[in-house]
Parts: structure tokens; C-alpha cells; sequence
């Protein structure tokens, strides 16, 4: 038995146990010595294999089933009591069929087997800012996993007491068939129920069940941010540090610029990247008037594809040992390999699905067979990054200077934008939108609206929680400014335009120094962009078209984008807050101002656009009047009418 006098805790996991029959319940204590046993029991039941200890030393090798391999959004649900504080982005269920339907899966499914109870804190275990949970599971990969992604054992229990309140999470493997898979959250009860999966997102519940789904909900009750967020230290050379959180969808690239390494032309500059967090970013308002964010997470779980020297090399260093490999190539010698990694592809070696591979295989419809799936990913401590920040351990975080949304749009979104203010910045985040990775489930490259990359992992109504950011900025003195980016943006031939990847400290360095009014910007309908020569590109060789095709901002495409904007806020009805109308329709005439009806050639466009700031400086009244009629002839009948009905 554990040191624990955690009555309903014990109660807890009673209960649980007597619902899934396991033969054996174990507490992790989080020692070395209990690690080594798992591992050599994981050998060898097959759970996991060993790596070539010399090569890769404390690294392990694991598959998923072929049908578990990225999270499953369809059957991820939030149970709430009333179907509409799930909102309409997300799947509901009411607690009771959630509780039913889970538990019937659950009922003596670990019989033969051993339930695992892991004590977890995300974020440091004793911070103000931490929560804790306790994950029952009858996967040691999960344990493995949980000990590198979050603080478990015995701290955490001593910090829990004998009353300490937690996330009840619940994780069974069951017969990992789809059709028996749930991934359940009862924010009102505090609990998680994952039942049916095998794969990362959906069984490290402290990850995006807990760290986003209920701390999201919990942020909104207790006044603070849960985002799916890296969070980077940019140092300069007279020892200045500067925070960024950014906003990016699944496999978009957070954990690449969270510790990207300067790029040969700026490290004249003397710039250091320090590392705070690359997935989620926890946020509170301090008595500065400054947003400060953690990172709840003490490691990463990061794409393999495409991850190499060049693009990671950070990364490269950081997996060399005590990495938990997932659903990449197992080489003969017990190395591992993928799509886009280091060095030439084995000669021969089993895939994902446990398949002879080797290089150039194709499958019967002559497509090539890739050896590692587009979702592999690796499990590795944070504190083996070289760039680690030294901040990652004080409970109270970094301050945040700038806020970065960003999405893979290979038209439309230009390199980097900067919102005029919070509110405006706030309608960027809502308005995001990105094409489909193999994070999730569903078809590649579609685009969706995914605001501030939470589209998946928000807990509660979606209208709510821009309410809640709203909030939060109104709370600030000193609120971070917003941008958005776009490294995916292609040309004709639908290659990238920017290289990305390093690169994008050149973008990073304009943001801050836009944060300290050091920088010169071009104002668009859209927001700032960078004025010509305002970001550095010492030492980057990309011609002057490819620069304008970067920042271009194509009236008539934001102009359609605008009533696919109108069509995605229609859905929350009058949950969504007024001001993200309203900011659409400022939008709308930012893009079609009123005197541009008097202007058909676009040689005299410049001059209207300027005219109509002009006239609505001097004169508001005769500004709103001419607003009137152009929208009255510009804006489609059905949207107005629309968005009028919604502000009611
Ligand atoms: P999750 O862990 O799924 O939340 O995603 P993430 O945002 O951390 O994804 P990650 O950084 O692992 O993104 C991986 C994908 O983005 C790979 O396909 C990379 O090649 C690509 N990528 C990252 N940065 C860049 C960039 O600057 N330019 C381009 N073109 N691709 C990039
Ligand atoms: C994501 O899909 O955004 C991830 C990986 O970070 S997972 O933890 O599996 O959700
Ligand atoms: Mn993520």
C-alpha cells in the first residue's frame, strides 16, 4: 500500500478496480529501481523492445495497432449535464450514457492483468499554478510515457494530503477495437475516462485530456489560459530575455520553433533560443499586469517525420537516450529510422505495422510504402534539450511578450501579420484556419477553421471561451500583442515560399522588436505587416518577388474568406460575443472601405484607402453614413441579416 491517507482517493481506486477486475493494483512511486522492473517486464511481455543499448542507451521501441495510431476526434466527447456547454465544436454526451457506455467496456477488462496508479502533477509539484491526477492504467507504455511527460510518485502524493483535490483519470486498453473506443470528459466531476486506444494523445491523459480539455474549463472558472501553445526565450545579446507563445495546430511546427538554433546570417547577432515548453502553455495575469505562462509538461511527445539535423538539430540531440520511440522503422541492429530523419534509409527493417520494409517499396497500386507512420512520434525529457530553459521548474513561468497564431495555409495568410489591438488579435485566434494533418484522423491537407489551435481540445462552448479571452485582455494593463504567421504559404508550383524552419527567428526578432516599438510596419486591412527592409534577411538568399508574394494581402480572397468566417461564427449563435462581429464587419469595410465605390481603377486605390481614414477622422458622421450605403451595397443580403440576428 502506498504512503497515502487520501480517503476518497483509496475509495477511488477501489471502485475503479472493482469495475475493471484487474489481478493486481501497483502505485508508482516514480524510482529509478521501479522503472527498470517495469521495462524488463514490458520486454517481455512484448510490450516494448530494447534498443541498441550503445547506440540509443535507455531508449525503447513500441507499436500501436493499426487502427490506433493519432487521436480520434469522433470519439472524444465532453459530458457535460447540458448539451450545450459542450458547445457546437465538440461531441457530446450526457454523464450518465458516458458513464454507461465507457463502463460497460471497462467491466472486467484488465482480468489476468495489473492496474497501474500513477500520481501526476502538471507543472512543478507544490506550484499555486500546478494541478494534480491520479491516471489508472493497465499499460505500462503509459506509465513509461507519463513518467517522462509529466512529475509522478511520491512528491505527488505528499503534496496531494489527505484531502488534495485531483483529475480521477481512467485509462483501459480493452480490445483496442474502434468500435469500443471512448474518449470521455466529465469536467463537472473532474474526471477522465479513456477507454479502446493504445496511442499517445489519447491514453497520456495529463497531456490534451487533462493540461487542455479540463484545465481549459478550469481556466475559465478560475480566470486563467489553457492553450495549445509553445512558449520560446529569445535571448539577445546584451542578456535581454524575451518570451513568445504560440498558437499552431497539430504537426504545424511548435515543437520545430520552439527550439529552433539561429540561422548562419543572424548568429552575428548573437541570439539564443531557450526552450520553455512545445505543446501547452498554462497562463495567469500577474500583478505586473503581465501574462506569465508554464509549461505543465516535463517532456516532449513530437513528430518523427521530417524531424532531422538540419531542421531539429536540438531535437536530434535531445532523443539519443531515455527516448520512447513509437510507430518508426525498427532497423535490424535495433536503431530506429523515418521519412525526412538522419543518414541514408536501412537497407531493410520492419515498419510500423511490424512489416518486412525496405527503401523503395511500393504498394500494389505502385504508390511508395512509407516505413515509419506520418504519426510516429518519440517521447523524450525536456531537460536533455540543449536549449532547455532554466525557467521550466519556477511555478510562476515566463512573462509573455507577444502572443503567435499561425496555421498551414498555402494561399491567403501572409508570412506575419500583427492584429491593431487585444480584441482585434482575439478574432485572429477565432478566425484561424489551417489544412488537415495525420495528427487526427480525416482527409490531409482540408482546411478548417481551428481557432487558436484549440478546435479539438476545448472543454467547454467554444462562444464561451472567446468570451474569455476577451475577458482576459480587458484584465491586462499589459497584455502581450497578438500576431499571426504562415510558413506554408506555396507558389504556382505550390512550393514553400519561405524556408522556414531556422529562418523563422528572422520573423520572431520583427514580432519583438514590434513588442518594443523598435520595428517599422505597413498597416493592410488585415493587420501590420512588415515594412520594406523592416525584417532582417542578412545572409538568406530569396529574390524581392518571393518576399511580395510572402506579404501580399489579396483583397477579393479575404473578402470570400470573410463569409467563411460569417458561416463558422453563425454556429455559436449568441454565445459568440458581439465584438467578434463587429470585428468582422470592420473587416469587411478595412477591405471595401465606402470611398472605394467612387474608385474603380486600382491605381487610385492607395489614395482611397487613405482618403477614407482621412474622412473618418475628420468626420465620423459622414464616415458612418458612407459605411451604410457601401454595405448596404457590398455585404451579401443573407450574412447581414445574419450576423444582425446574432447580435440579438
Ligand atoms: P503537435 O505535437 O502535433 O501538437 O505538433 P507541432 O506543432 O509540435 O508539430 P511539429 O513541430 O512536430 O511539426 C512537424 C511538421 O511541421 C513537420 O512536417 C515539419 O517538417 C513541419 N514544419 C515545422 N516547421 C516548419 C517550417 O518552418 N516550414 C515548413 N515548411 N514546415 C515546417
Ligand atoms: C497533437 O496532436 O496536437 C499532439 C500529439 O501534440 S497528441 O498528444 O497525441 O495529441
Ligand atoms: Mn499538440
Amino acid at each position: 500500500m502506498p504512503a497515502t491517507q487520501h480517503r476518497l482517493l483509496h475509495e477511488w481506486v477501489e471502485e475503479m478496480a472493482r469495475m475493471c477486475e484487474p489481478e493486481r493494483i501497483v502505485w508508482i512511486d516514480g524510482s529509478e529501481e521501479e522503472k527498470e522492473s517495469l521495462i524488463r517486464e514490458a520486454v517481455a511481455n512484448g510490450e516494448v523492445v530494447e534498443l541498441n543499448q550503445r547506440k540509443l542507451p535507455g531508449c525503447l521501441y513500441h507499436r500501436t495497432a493499426a487502427n490506433d495510431v493519432a487521436r480520434t476526434e469522433d470519439l472524444t466527447f465532453i459530458c457535460t449535464t447540458l448539451q450545450e456547454d459542450a458547445g457546437p465544436t465538440n461531441n457530446w454526451m450526457s454523464p450518465e450514457e458516458g458513464y454507461r457506455r465507457a463502463g460497460e467496456i471497462f467491466q472486467g477488462s484488465m482480468r489476468g492483468r495489473t492496474m497501474y496508479v500513477i500520481p501526476f502533477s502538471m507543472g512543478p509539484v507544490g506550484s499555486p499554478f500546478s494541478k494534480v491526477g491520479v491516471e489508472l492504467t493497465d499499460s505500462i507504455y503509459v506509465v513509461l510515457n507519463m513518467r517522462i511527460m509529466t512529475h509522478v510518485g511520491a512528491p505527488v502524493l505528499k503534496q496531494l494530503g489527505s484531502g488534495g483535490e485531483f483529475t480521477k483519470c481512467l485509462h483501459g486498453k480493452a480490445e483496442r477495437d474502434m468500435k469500443r473506443r471512448l474518449i470521455l470528459h466529465f469536467p463537472e466531476d473532474n474526471t477522465i475516462w479513456s477507454v479502446g486506444s493504445g496511442y499517445g494523445g489519447n491514453v497520456l491523459l495529463g497531456k490534451k485530456c487533462l493540461a487542455l480539455r479540463i484545465a481549459s474549463y478550469l481556466g475559465k472558472r478560475e480566470g486563467w489560459l489553457a492553450e495549445h501553445m509553445l512558449i520560446m526565450g529569445v535571448e539577445s545579446p546584451e542578456g535581454r530575455v524575451e518570451y513568445v507563445a504560440a498558437a499552431f495546430p497539430s504537426a504545424c511546427g511548435k515543437t520545430n520553433l520552439a527550439m529552433l538554433v539561429p540561422p548562419e546570417g543572424l548568429k552575428i547577432k548573437g541570439y539564443r533560443i531557450w526552450t520553455v515548453g512545445d505543446d501547452i502553455s498554462w497562463m495567469r495575469i500577474d500583478t505586473d499586469g503581465r501574462l506569465w505562462a508554464i509549461n505543465p509538461e516535463t517532456g516532449f511527445f513530437g513528430v518523427a517525420p521530417g524531424t532531422n539535423s538540419k531542421t531539429n538539430p536540438n531535437m536530434i540531440k535531445t532523443i539519443k537516450r531515455n527516448t520512447i520511440y513509437t510507430n518508426v522503422v525498427l532497423t535490424k541492429d535495433n536503431t530506429v529510422w523515418w521519412e525526412g530523419g538522419d543518414g541514408t534509409p536501412p537497407a531493410e527493417g520492419t515498419d510500423w505495422l511490424g512489416r518486412p520494409w525496405k527503401p523503395g517499396l511500393k504498394d500494389d497500386k505502385g504508390q511508395p510504402v512509407a516505413g515509419a507512420h506520418p504519426n510516429s512520434r518519440f517521447t523524450a525529457p525536456l531537460t536533455q534539450c540543449p536549449s532547455a530553459s532554466f525557467r521550466v521548474e519556477h511555478h510562476h513561468g515566463v512573462p509573455i511578450s507577444a502572443i503567435v497564431f499561425g496555421g498551414r495555409r498555402a494561399h491567403l495568410a501572409p508570412l506575419v501579420y500583427e492584429a491593431f489591438d487585444w480584441e482585434h488579435g482575439v478574432f485572429v485566434g477565432a478566425t484561424m484556419a489551417s489544412e488537415r494533418t495525420a495528427a487526427q484522423f480525416g482527409t490531409l491537407g482540408e482546411v478548417r477553421r481551428d481557432p487558436m489551435a484549440m478546435l479539438p481540445f476545448c472543454g467547454y462552448h467554444m462562444g464561451d471561451y472567446f468570451q474569455h479571452w476577451l475577458d482576459m485582455g480587458r484584465r491586462m494593463t499589459n497584455p502581450p500583442k497578438i500576431f499571426h504567421v504562415n510558413w506554408f504559404r506555396t507558389d504556382e508550383n505550390g512550393d514553400y515560399l519561405w524556408p522556414g524552419f531556422g529562418e523563422n527567428l528572422r520573423i520572431i526578432e520583427w514580432i519583438l522588436d514590434r513588442c518594443r516599438g523598435d520595428a517599422d510596419a505597413t498597416k493592410t486591412p488585415i493587420g501590420y505587416v512588415p515594412a520594406p527592409e523592416s525584417v532582417d534577411l542578412t545572409g538568406l538568399s530569396i529574390s524581392g518577388e518571393a518576399m511580395d508574394s510572402l506579404f501580399a494581402v489579396n483583397r477579393s480572397d479575404w473578402y470570400a474568406e470573410t463569409d467563411g468566417i460569417a458561416a463558422f461564427f453563425q454556429q455559436f449563435g449568441n454565445r459568440l460575443p458581439k465584438v467578434l462581429w463587429d470585428q468582422l464587419e470592420l473587416l469587411r469595410l478595412r477591405l471595401k472601405a465606402p470611398i472605394s465605390l467612387m474608385t474603380p481603377g486600382t491605381e487610385i486605390r492607395p489614395l482611397a484607402a487613405e482618403l477614407n481614414e482621412i474622412i473618418q477622422r475628420e468626420n465620423p458622421n459622414v464616415y458612418s453614413m458612407l459605411s451604410r450605403l457601401a454595405k448596404r451595397l457590398y455585404f451579401p443580403k443573407g450574412i447581414l441579416a445574419q450576423s444582425a440576428e446574432a447580435k440579438e
